[in-house]
């Protein structure tokens, strides 16, 4: 297998400065040596370049709009261009406003190539906010209702096609914490969500089966992690911990679970905040979860 890495340094979309410091974290963390140990052949591309964050507050429903929009598209064409060279782009952010342009360049992707998307967004939160319904502005709440149509003409149209993907494509996992507005709208759009309540009646286990049913060899397995999904226990470096999310065991198994279906084709790492961490401790536990997520096992398998 071959991996892109692709720095995607900004916090334009986030209520909290720091997420920009991500994908160095991340390196320093031995993400590429940890990848090469599983016989995975990486290729840094290094980071990609775009305005800096001008902290304003927002305007119309949006902060950083103009900001927000020039990350994406940068975004999108890096990752767009990997797919096209036959490698596997791994986004390593920034802030989730970032999986919008990721997103729109897999779906594009796969409508070049005929292949089927689906899509696991790893989060605390489901990020489906409009300008309409967001209590903060923050772009990084609102990825997945861009993807799907729902937000301005400059963002909805950065894959080329609006909307970008069908919310059918979706599976969320281990959210708990969605605005009120938000969750009127989760819910008549139909977005298939395993909160965290999910998780504690039925397991990880039951969850990830149903989340990874219907696939098939022609599927392009795209996820989308934010490392809040995480309990903050596990997880501190990130800009809205919210308690009560996955343990490390529960994670592993989620990761180990997307690698035995083969199908994983492009993979966001979002959010790592390394100024709200503990001596790199959340980017260590994310590159361990990776290493799950590229087939790393105690025992041999099969
Ligand atoms: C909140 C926080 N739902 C908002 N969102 C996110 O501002 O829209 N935090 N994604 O990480
Ligand atoms: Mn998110
Ligand atoms: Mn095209
Ligand atoms: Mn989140």
């Amino acid at each position: 297998r071959h991996v892109s890495l692709i720095g995607a340094p900004t916090d334009v979309g986030a209520g909290a400065r720091g997420a920009s410091m991500g994908p160095e974290a991340l390196r320093v963390a031995g993400l590429a040596e940890a990848l090469q140990a599983h016989g995975v052949e990486v290729k840094d591309c290094g980071n990609l370049a775009g305005p800096s964050n001008p902290w304003q507050p927002p305007t119309a429903g949006y902060r950083h709009l103009d900001e927000v929009t020039a990350w994406n598209q940068a975004v999108h064409d890096a990752v767009y261009a990997e797919l096209g060279g036959g490698r596997m782009p791994i986004l390593l952010g920034g802030d989730h406003c970032l999986g919008l342009g990721s997103i729109a360049a897999v779906a594009h992707h796969c409508r070049d190539t005929g292949k089927k998307l689906r899509v696991l967004w790893l989060d605390a939160h489901a990020d489906f906010n409009t300008s309409q319904l967001t209590p903060s502005g923050n772009i990084h709440g609102m990825p997945v209702a861009c993807l799907c149509g729902y937000g301005p003409q400059e963002l909805i149209q950065i894959g080329g096609k609006v909307p970008a993907i069908d919310p059918k494509w979706i599976r969320q996992i281990g959210i708990r914490s969605v605005d009120p507005g938000e969750k009127r709208f989760v819910h008549e759009v139909g977005l298939e969500v395993f909160d965290m309540r999910y998780i504690d009646e039925m397991g990880m286990r039951h969850t990830m089966e149903l989340a990874l049913a219907t696939m098939d060899a022609n599927t392009h397995l795209h996820v989308s992690f934010d490392v809040d999904f995480l309990d903050p226990d596990v997880a501190p470096g990130v800009g809205t911990t919210i308690p009560g999310g996955p343990t490390y065991r529960e994670a592993q198994l989620c990761m180990e679970m997307i690698a035995d279906t083969g199908r994983l084709a492009s993979l966001d790492i979002m959010e790592l905040n390394p100024a709200l961490d503990v001596r790199n401790k959340t980017a260590l536990v994310a590159v361990d979860l990776v290493e799950s997520l590229f087939g790393k096992s105690t025992l041999m398998r099969k």
